[in-house]
């Protein structure tokens, strides 16, 4: 089978879209860190729409951080790759053309550099997940202890996102180019005062007068995406290859629903994404909080409780009346704690409740697991401190991160052991062994971990009792059992 190519795209079937302009005539005006599934599922495409409409100075030149995976499989593509969406009445074709080139920052620092500092590029995005930020997220302090970090702190070449950000600030600013504009795209708390406050803090260490330009002269817009993207499977490929007719080395699965609202503060300009369907804001706060504790509180309660009932995806999870009804009362009680108030908190809840039920997107709980102990903070605790503050029931809260502790135990109900993919929680050298260690010991020794619940939790004793409560409910009678319980 050939591979698709700027050469083969003319083989496509018709049914396939594809990118609708001339993509010789696409120049750089992003520079995207992270180049994973959800960038390609999300922003990639708002951006071949624009392209599509004629602002083709926007392209995206990506980077990996880390691995040369990504540009392997679409190097040899110029830079496409397929898009399957998928909904139970069926899959959609798409191929995107948005992504001119992927750089590899650890095989060439220097280009990434490079790219950063072309005067074209005007926007720098970033899905490099919460613990690529290098905070703390509970604190926002950089994180100590970090080689790569350290690394960047002390001068050498960029290995981390704050550093590949503030050396191309400081080059820009020497070169007298126009800054850029620092869009995070990553599911944290205020992501732009957050990277903002990253890069400020790591400016401070490095050049004073580097972190007074980053504060009168760089604008951090947050913003709020959402659209659910499963990892892409072989027989993913194999689906995708017969659609197209052609070999994709690493196309993206997702789902039709997607959004993104954004702050709207780009000094050096920004394509007309509103056409694309982006909602442009002045606060993007409420959305931000809407989504991440209905559906990324929900997301994470689900795959701990799904890993630990032996439930694979979460559309099976979801599927289990003690699961949903669990989910159900999770929702209910932390509607009081959004600005968007109570109505439209339910219609998004009734939303997210078809999207969690979407069979045909084999959304894995072992991968929202990932990395729980960077997310549990802002998907579960805001709400919870919000509850507490107002004097609020918390008892579906507290069961939500019961079960995350459970889960970090690495074995579900039965006994089996499962993998836990979380390198900061790697790192935490206090975890008891959850076979051995009664409820109380266990629930104590996590609330000393301060970088998920802070120095406040620890000390809310009507909290520490319903987390140890509802922890040794799981314990004894097994996750099903226990979250049926909550209503
Ligand atoms: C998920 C998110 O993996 C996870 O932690 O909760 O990636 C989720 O699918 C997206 O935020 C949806 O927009």
């Amino acid at each position: 089978m050939r591979r698709l190519s700027n050469a083969t795209l003319s083989a496509l079937p018709s049914a396939v879209a594809r990118p609708a302009y001339d993509r010789a005539d696409v120049s750089p005006g992003i520079v995207h860190l992270g180049v994973g599934a959800f960038h390609r599922c999300h922003q990639a495409v708002y951006v071949d729409d624009r392209l599509a409409a004629g602002e083709t100075g926007w392209g995206i030149v990506a980077a990996s951080l880390r691995k040369g995976d990504v540009r392997d499989a679409l190097g040899p593509q110029d830079g496409l790759y397929g898009l399957a969406v998928r909904a139970d009445s069926g899959t959609r074709h798409r191929v995107i053309g948005s992504i001119s080139d992927v750089l590899v920052a650890p095989e060439a620092p220097g280009r990434l550099l490079d790219a950063l500092c072309d005067p074209r590029v005007r926007i720098v995005t970033l899905t490099v997940t919460e613990k690529g930020y290098c905070i703390d997220i509970a604190g926002g302090a950089l994180r100590t202890g970090d080689a790569d970090l350290d690394h960047d702190l002390a001068g050498g070449a960029p290995r981390t996102p704050l550093g590949f950000l503030a050396a191309a600030i400081a080059r820009r600013r020497a070169q007298r180019a126009p800054p850029f504009t620092v869009l995070s795209c990553d599911n944290l708390p205020h992501n732009g005062a957050t990277v903002r406050k990253a890069v400020l803090a790591f400016a401070r260490r490095r050049d004073p007068a580097l972190a007074r330009f980053v504060e009168d002269e760089i604008a951090f817009p947050s913003c709020m995406v959402d659209r659910i993207v499963p990892a892409t499977t072989d027989s993913d490929r194999a689906e995708i290859a017969a659609a197209l007719g052609l070999e994709d080395a690493w196309p993206t699965v997702c789902e039709p629903f997607s959004q993104w609202v954004v702050e709207d503060r780009f000094p050096s300009g920004r394509p007309r994404l509103e056409e694309a369907g982006v909602e442009f804001v002045a606060d993007v706060a409420p959305h931000e909080h809407m989504k991440l504790r209905l559906l990324n509180g929900a997301h994470t309660s689900i795959a701990a409780a799904g890993r630990l009932a032996g439930f694979a995806t979460v559309a099976e999870a979801f599927a289990d009346p003690a699961i949903r009804g669990f989910v159900d009362a999770y929702w209910r009680e932390v509607a009081p704690t959004l600005a968007v108030g109570e109505p439209a908190a339910r219609d998004y809840a009734a939303r997210l409740a078809a999207r969690f039920a979407n069979r045909a997107l084999p959304h894995r709980t072992a991968q929202i697991a990932m990395d729980a102990s960077q997310k549990v903070p802002q998907r579960l605790l805001g709400g919870l401190r919000d509850l507490r503050k107002a004097g609020r029931p918390f008892g579906a809260t507290a069961m939500a991160v019961a079960l995350w502790i459970r889960s970090c135990g690495g074995f579900d109900d039965e006994g089996q052991a499962f993998a836990i993919d979380d390198p900061v929680f790697a790192r935490w050298t206090g975890a008891p062994d959850q076979r051995s260690a009664g409820a109380d010991e266990v629930v104590a020794a996590y609330l000393g971990f301060a970088a998920v619940f802070g120095d406040d939790l620890p000390r809310d004793g009507d909290f520490v009792d319903a987390l140890a409560r509802a922890y040794a409910d799981v314990a004894g009678r097994g996750t099903l059992a226990a979250v049926r319980a909550v209503r």
